[in-house]
């Protein structure tokens, strides 16, 4: 199996409550590599481009405010099926129905609040990692 990489986010309820460092030690631990990281504060139109798929759903406004409400931790995971294998471990996105065990079902508050967020599939860690970190942090 090849190396991939991944996007994965540290979200402000999880920053606010001091979690970087249990969540990144978590990460590590199931396998994968931080290959980029940086503490950012997302802008509006940051927020709003990232969840663009999800323009005009009723919760789009709400998602937008949480994710520009404090600091993100953004990060390159890299690991052997990285996109799947990171998408198992954060669980589903309602905590109350993640699986035991997975980073959601820890550490996550509620829907909104559910700590962190990772690619959904190898054409979205693709444009993901791109518009974080750039189109060369997608291989080196
Ligand atoms: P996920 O891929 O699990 O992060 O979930 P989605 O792409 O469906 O949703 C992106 C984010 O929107 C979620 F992490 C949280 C937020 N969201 C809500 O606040 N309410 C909803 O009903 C669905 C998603």
């Amino acid at each position: 199996m090849a190396l991939e990489r991944t996007l994965f986010i540290v979200k402000p309820d999880a920053v606010r409550r001091n979690l970087i460092g249990r969540i990144l030690a978590s990460v590590e631990e199931r396998g994968f590599r931080v290959a980029e990281a940086r503490l950012a504060r997302l802008t509006r139109e940051e927020a709003q481009t990232f969840y663009a798929e999800h323009q005009g759903k009723p919760f789009f406004t709400d998602l937008v405010e949480y994710m520009t409400s404090g600091a993100v931790m953004l990060t390159c995971l890299e690991a052997e099926n990285a996109v799947a294998g990171l998408r198992e471990a954060v669980g589903a996105t309602d905590p109350a129905q993640s699986a035991p065990g997975t980073l959601r079902k820890l550490f996550g508050e509620s829907k909104q609040m559910n700590s962190v967020h990772a690619s959904d599939s190898q054409a979205s860690a693709e444009r993901e990692v791109k518009f974080f970190f750039g189109l060369a942090a997608l291989s080196r």
